[in-house]
């Protein structure tokens, strides 16, 4: 089972690495940390079990946050609409996305970062995500608003690009170009 201990916290260089790309088919062993980041994120959620094992909610995992430089992500979330979302991919990548950017008025956070990190975060407002799924078949996801920032933060690992690094130093709250908040 995934805990706190296992989340690499920034400073680790694991966390600035470009991770590297699974070789298709997965290992089994590869399927089963897959699995494991997907159900850390579930008990991450559940009232119960975070308590008892003192767990930070989380939306979404990276492989190299629990030292995996490998590219693999699981996301487990309900989007401002209630639609919900939950994906293990292997591979991910934004095969297109829109000019329009969005962002979270509230800033983001990450389990890798033990602090608050105040500002606005451009992402863009729409993607489309290709990826295999742990049942080895092709997703095609198009995705937009909290959806879409939860997926480019989480690949983002996979390139070792921290959600501050895309913060306005000047002027943490510098509303982006060409963006709409997504809340
Ligand atoms: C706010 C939080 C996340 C994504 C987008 C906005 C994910 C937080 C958990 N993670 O650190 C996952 O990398
Ligand atoms: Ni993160």
């Amino acid at each position: 089972m995934i805990t706190m201990d296992h989340i690499i916290r920034e400073g680790d260089t694991v966390l600035r690495e470009v991770a590297d790309v699974v070789s298709l088919p997965p290992s089994e062993e590869e399927k089963s940390i897959l699995k494991d980041m997907l159900q850390f994120l579930k008990n991450s959620q559940d009232e119960q079990i975070a308590k008892e094992y003192n767990l930070r909610a989380g939306v979404g995992l990276a492989a190299p946050q629990i030292n995996v430089s490998k590219r693999m992500l699981a996301v487990h979330f309900e989007d401002f609409n209630g639609k919900q979302y939950s994906h293990a991919l292997f591979n991910p990548k934004i095969v297109s996305h829109s000019v329009e950017k969005t962002y979270l008025s509230t800033g983001e956070g990450c389990l890798s970062v033990d602090r608050e990190v105040p500002g606005y975060v451009p992402r863009y407002a729409r993607i489309t995500v290709k990826g295999i799924g742990l049942d080895g078949y092709e997703v095609k996801l198009r995705l937009k608003g909290f959806a879409a920032i939860v997926f480019q933060h989480e690949i983002d690992h996979l390139n070792g690009i921290m959600f501050y690094d895309h913060i306005n130093k000047v002027n943490p709250f510098q509303e982006p170009e060409n963006a709409t908040p997504a809340d």
